[in-house]
């Protein structure tokens, strides 16, 4: 390259970087699609619009349904609902399509500079269509990012599912950036996937203001008459949360202490581990509470959090738990042992070992004074490393990189 040609592409490099940062160092405009329903992706995707809201970027949620916890009133959060007509021609409705029409008509009407999808399959193929469309269509205008969250079963389950395999693969290698909830899924998605591009790895956050800790547990004679102490558990009810196990749990601890548990949520493994606690006579000291939209009201009624999980990736209920001083009883996998310290501010047992869980439940309804001191070190902990204000602007400042950089 001559002198000339070399000095005016440093000039043009110079002039589109800092363009990009004229533009972009002020507030965002991104339009958010995740699973809305219960669940863990769907969670941290709506706090996390409401906090980049907050914050005054405009946040634009483009899912089938409005997310379970957000509210539609909120300001600069903006619902566009993606509807998926059927055809009897259709035995399976092409989702995935409607979700890329709706999102490329929302990214042209309302000017988005980025997209960020939680969970890869089929949210960052939808947005790749949907890029692939403005671009079609559009003169002059600035190529759409594409930003994927990796949560976990997306990679661990769904992902490496012979049928899904090539495709995640593919929207991971094709994405404009991808994120990971831990260092443990990053590690996972490159093994597995064979992938050579970068893996931010941003981790979960929890709101320490709404989630926080009630000494005086108000509330909790409702479940436990008896003042029992409560235990709790919030999951989706799939096989992998090992739901079974709190029952067993539950019975163990019995055998020492009194104690109620609260199973919060619903799905394929309720009904049999209802069958569980009447089989083995428990039914009285376990609550069904169902669905419920507001955790963070029940999670400080208990003493401690039951996740005997075969597999969590980040574990965002156990760091619910630690912000409200709820000691968690949880297993040694995946990217769980990133959040919990065990013995520190919480207990980490192999997956199906119910004495050994049941035992550290026991240890800590016992003794006060080390529930006292687990309970604090959690809630610090939370609060020191995973308040919004300690994760958000990660997401703020890769967003301005991969605009920066499309
Ligand atoms: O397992 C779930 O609860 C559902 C799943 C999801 O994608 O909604 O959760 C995953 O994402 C959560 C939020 O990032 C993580 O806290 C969970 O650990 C992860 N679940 C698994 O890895 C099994």
């Amino acid at each position: 390259m001559g002198k000339r040609a070399g000095v005016s592409r440093l000039f043009q490099s110079w002039f589109q970087a800092l363009r990009a940062d004229q533009c972009y160092a002020g507030e965002v405009n991104v339009g958010i699609t995740c699973y809305p329903t219960y669940g863990g992706s769907g969670i941290v995707a709506t706090e996390l619009g409401l906090e980049l809201a907050a914050r005054g970027h405009e946040v634009h949620f483009i899912t089938y349904a409005n997310p379970i916890r957000l509210d539609p009133g909120t300001p600069r959060i903006h619902y566009h609902e993606v509807e998926v007509s059927n055809y009897p021609l259709f035995l399976y409705p092409p989702y995935c399509l409607a979700l890329a029409s709706r999102m490329a008509e929302v990214a042209e009407t309302y000017e988005l500079d980025v997209l960020h999808v939680h969970y890869a399959i089929p949210h960052s193929i939808a947005a790749m269509l949907a890029q692939q469309m403005l671009a079609a269509g559009a003169s002059g205008r600035r190529r759409l990012p594409i930003i994927t969250t990796l949560h976990g079963t997306d990679i661990t389950l769904v992902g490496v599912d012979r049928s899904y395999f090539p495709i995640t693969k593919f929207s991971i290698e094709k994405s404009d950036g991808i994120t990971s909830i831990s260092e443990y899924l990053r590690r996972e998605t490159v093994n597995v996937f064979g992938v050579a591009n970068e893996i931010r790895v941003i981790k979960n956050f929890v709101n320490c203001e709404l989630y926080h800790p009630d000494n005086e547990k108000t509330g909790a004679a409702q479940y436990s008459p008896g003042r029992e102490k409560l235990l709790i558990h919030v999951s989706n009810f799939r096989p992998v949360k090992r739901v079974l196990d709190c029952i067993r749990i539950l019975v163990e601890v019995r055998q020492s202490v009194a104690a109620h548990l609260l199973m919060v949520g619903d799905g394929p493994e309720r009904g049999p581990a209802e069958h569980l606690a009447r089989e083995l006579g428990v039914e009285r000291h376990v609550s069904f509470l169902g669905k419920r939209n507001h955790v963070e009201r029940l999670m400080p009624l208990a003493h401690v959090l039951l996740m005997p999980s075969t597999l969590e990736s980040f574990g965002l209920v156990a760091l619910e738990a630690m912000a409200c001083g709820v000691v968690p009883v949880a297993t040694k996998v995946g990217g769980v042992p990133e959040l919990i310290t065990d013995g520190e501010d919480g207990y980490l047992e192999a997956p199906g070992d119910i004495e050994a869980q049941a035992g550290r439940v026991t240890a800590l309804l016992e003794d006060d004074s080390l529930h006292y001191r687990m309970a604090k070190t959690g809630r610090w902990n939370a609060a020191e490393r995973y308040c919004p204000d300690k994760i958000i602007p990660q997401y703020e400042s890769y967003y301005r990189d991969v605009i920066a950089r499309s």
